[in-house]
């Protein structure tokens, strides 16, 4: 029999294990099991608090997205629900694409139940009758499990004309990517399902408004969905006493690199980074620690006990992006690891706008000549770094430009890489 969830998730020193409780202990083939573990309470408590009261329950969690912005979850499914226009439509964000993210995958391998639940409640929520659930296209397993999942749902009366009986309609494609980071930014998700490029539109207007065929959409990341769950069956007041004032809640992280456990972990927002190491094994003559994936900044070994919140990481000049931890110790080479992350962005760029199309081919450029002199930097070349980093992250349409340069600047501001 095939093992229950793709990758170890690592139990040692996780205590009260919120988002993971059902990974590796559920059968993810069994909507009978996932139901005896607690599954499809938070659906009821839903459909007995009506829309309005499911949105105030996640307002007042304070639950924010987990895609890496932060931004209020509660809010952008109040300002969904109310727009005049319909249909409303609610898309789940599964393009798990960041560098060293792989947090939603563990979720939809090991509990595929919990995410097509937290899909409907969010529908529910937010006036959708149809949900789409755009899945990475390297995650095959994901999408076995979450086809089952929705087809049982479906024959079980949880997905369909009529909700548990409540005369709700709700249900829930799937759409596959086809292998571009691009697509993880949200309007180039929403035109990837319409049938077009995968290029992000201009916001304003924001996806609330017009989004998915130009109309009301809830787009979420699946982090953020399943949280859902946990603030409906526990209330909200008890999941905000988890984390910190303002990053409420358990957060899950994804450590790879040089530890001897990598792999998932989740804890409450508050705990630092040199304590989510220590878990999973940080070994010695640790030299960088890249937060926040390759849009995101490295921080250096005397740095360890910045906080793993969105103000804790923002205060120290860095980000907590999506939960992204890489470690990397002193037989790295910094040089070659910025250049790889270069070639990254150069790949994915959509190409559409100058900065980031030129900016990130120049920036590769510029990296490969200082990798070529075995790591030293000619001062012009950090110049030119710093001028067409300033380009890119002021002038690019999305995310992708805009943060294309911040591990390569972090690199050289605050580990000195080319000193
Ligand atoms: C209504 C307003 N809605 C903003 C919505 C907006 C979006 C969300 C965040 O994030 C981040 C980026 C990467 N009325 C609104 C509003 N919204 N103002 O809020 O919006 P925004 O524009 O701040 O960011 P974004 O482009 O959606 C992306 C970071 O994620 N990242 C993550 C990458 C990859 C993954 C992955 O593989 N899973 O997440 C890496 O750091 O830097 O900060 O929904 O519509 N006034
Ligand atoms: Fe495309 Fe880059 Fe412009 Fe984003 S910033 S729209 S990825 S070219």
């Amino acid at each position: 029999a095939e093992a229950p969830a793709a990758m170890a998730v690592p139990q040692a020193g996780q205590d009260n294990l919120v988002l993971l409780r059902r990974i590796g202990v559920v059968d993810p083939l069994s909507l009978d099991d996932y139901r005896a573990h607690g599954g499809y309470t938070a659906l009821r408590r839903a459909f007995a608090l009506g829309p309005a009261g499911v949105i105030r329950e996640v307002t007042d969690s304070g639950l924010v997205g987990r895609g890496g912005a932060a931004f209020p979850t509660g809010r952008k499914w109040q300002a969904t629900a109310s727009q005049p226009d319909h249909p409303h439509y609610l898309v789940c964000n599964a393009d798990e694409s960041e560098p060293g993210t792989f947090k939603d995958r563990v979720v939809m391998e090991g509990d595929p139940y919990a995410l097509v639940e937290a899909m409907t409640i969010a529908g529910y929520a937010t006036g959708a009758h149809k949900g789409y659930l755009y899945l990475r296209g390297e995650y095959p397993r994901a999408l076995d499990r979450l086809t089952h999942a929705i087809e049982q749902a479906r024959a079980r009366g949880l997905l369909g004309d009529d909700v548990l009986g409540q005369g709700y309609a709700f249900d829930i494609e799937i759409r596959r990517g086809a292998g571009a980071y691009i697509c993880g930014e949200e309007t180039a998700l929403f035109n990837s399902i319409e049938g077009y490029r995968g290029e992000p539109r201009s916001k304003p207007p924001f996806p609330v408004e017009k989004g998915l065929f130009g109309k009301p959409t809830a787009e979420n990341n699946v982090e953020t969905l399943v949280n859902v769950l946990p603030i409906l069956t526990m209330g909200a007041q008890a999941y905000a006493a988890i984390g910190t004032g303002r990053s409420t809640g358990p957060k899950l992280f994804c450590v790879s690199g040089s530890v001897d456990r990598p792999g998932i972990y989740e804890l409450p927002f508050g705990a630092t980074l040199g304590e989510l190491l220590e878990l999973a094994g940080v070994r010695e003559r640790l030299r960088a620690v890249l937060l926040g994936g390759a849009a995101g900044g490295f921080v250096r070994p005397d740095e360890l006990d910045i906080p793993l919140t969105f103000e804790g990481t923002r205060e120290a000049g860095t980000t907590l992006g999506s939960g992204v931890v890489m470690a990397f110790d002193d037989t790295v080479p910094l040089p070659r690891l910025l250049l790889r992350i270069a070639e990254f962005f150069r790949d994915e760029s959509c190409g559409q706008c100058v900065p980031c199309r030129v900016g990130t081919v120049r920036q590769e450029e510029a990296l490969h000549r200082i990798a070529e002199r075995t790591g030293a930097a000619a001062a012009d070349d950090i110049a030119l770094l710093r001028e067409v980093g300033r380009a890119m992250r002021d002038a690019s349409i999305c995310g992708l430009g805009q943060t294309a340069w911040n591990a390569v600047e972090s690199a050289i501001d605050r580990l000195g890489a080319y000193e």
